[in-house]
């Protein structure tokens, strides 16, 4: 009988789509460690209550979810309605799956405790950061990190399960709800980018293997706050502007960091006098990105150690983020270390 082999690339007409996020995390899967399967399934889970939570910032407008829910989270921060509803989504997609735990998020007071001692992850997440910028259509993101347990499976969770330092993070990601939305995630072998089709309902690999440059000419810093920083970022943001760097901040942190991390760039939120130990959380937004950078190359840091190796000590607690080219966060801590007299030039 005559056959012929198809050859993908035969004609130009029908364009590859790409691999699908699926697809890639079931390629990938052999490298994760203890690869089972089930960090690949919940990896899925995330990207679909991704889809979902996609589907409501973009009709938030029309489908009256936009503006103030009306309460304040363990933050004192005002919520939206759709941090409500994200918190929501992604709280069904961790625990209908089965290899979840424990969760830790921002618009919940403690760790919810899914009653399934069988679950061997923990995930930390922001379900939407960023959401006071929704009413005025300002990029917004999801923030997560996953990690092993500690304490034996089958056995209730324990406080180490929780309390652990970033660098034991098995993977982390972001979504960022924007112009497009995208998935970015490591699970310690690279970063890697997808771009999720609407029409479609996937996402496809469109960033693989993310490399931060070294430099940048981006920086990325509440300016507005200048008069309660330290003297080393004061000056450090000073020899931004005698080089004539590029102040880039739209106060999304999804969307600051996704940018400095693509061209090159520094995202810094210092100490301030409203927020001593800084503003930004250390389980749910700093490690995750770090984790994230430090796979692209770069590096974060609180100023004066690495993000990753800080031993969380409360759930919600704080921490000043320094966090993009590894260049240009090295400066900054040259900078700071100089100011505190702990070197000399
Ligand atoms: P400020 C949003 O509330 C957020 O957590 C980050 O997304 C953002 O980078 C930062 O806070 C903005 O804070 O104090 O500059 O408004």
């Amino acid at each position: 009988m005559k056959t012929s082999h198809f050859q993908p690339d035969q004609t130009s007409l029908a364009y590859s789509v790409g691999i699908t996020l699926d697809r890639f995390i079931k390629l990938k899967q052999s490298d994760f460690p203890f690869a089972s399967g089930e960090l690949s399934q919940l990896l899925r889970d995330i990207a679909l209550a991704a889809k979902i939570v996609n589907r409501e910032t973009n009709r938030a407008g029309l489908a009256n979810i936009g503006g103030a829910f009306g309460q304040t989270n363990v933050q004192g921060e005002e919520q939206q309605k759709l941090d409500v509803i994200a918190n929501i989504r992604f709280m069904r997609a961790l625990s209908k799956g089965g290899e979840v735990c424990a969760i830790v998020s921002e618009e919940e007071d403690a760790v919810i405790d899914l009653q399934n001692n069988s679950g061997k992850y923990v995930v930390a997440i922001d379900p939407l950061d960023g959401s006071s910028n929704i009413d005025v259509n300002i990029s917004i993101g999801t923030i997560f990190s996953i990690y092993r347990r500690k304490s034996p499976i089958g056995s209730p969770i324990q406080l180490e399960d929780i309390m652990q330092p970033g660098r034991e993070q098995v993977a982390a990601g972001y979504v960022l709800y924007g112009s497009s939305t995208m998935l970015v995630y490591t699970t310690g072998c690279g970063v890697n980018g997808f771009t999720y089709e609407n029409s479609l309902g996937e996402f496809f690999l469109s960033h693989p293997d993310i490399q931060a440059p070294k430099t940048g000419n981006i920086y990325s810093i509440n300016e507005g706050l200048q008069l309660e920083w330290e003297n080393g970022i004061s000056a450090y943001i000073q020899s931004c502007k005698n080089q004539k760097m590029q102040s880039r901040y739209i106060g999304s942190l999804v969307a600051d960091f996704h940018r400095n991390l693509l061209k090159g760039g520094i995202y810094l939120y210092p100490a301030t006098l409203k927020n001593p130990s800084g503003k930004l959380r250390l389980l749910y937004e700093a490690n995750a990105l770090a984790f994230i950078i430090e796979q692209a190359g770069g590096k974060a840091s609180d100023g004066k150690q690495r993000i990753l190796d800080i031993q969380p000590e409360s759930l919600h607690q704080r921490t000043p983020l320094l966090i993009g080219s590894v260049q240009l966060v090295e400066e900054v801590e040259q900078s700071v270390a100089f100011h505190l007299g702990l070197v000399t030039v």
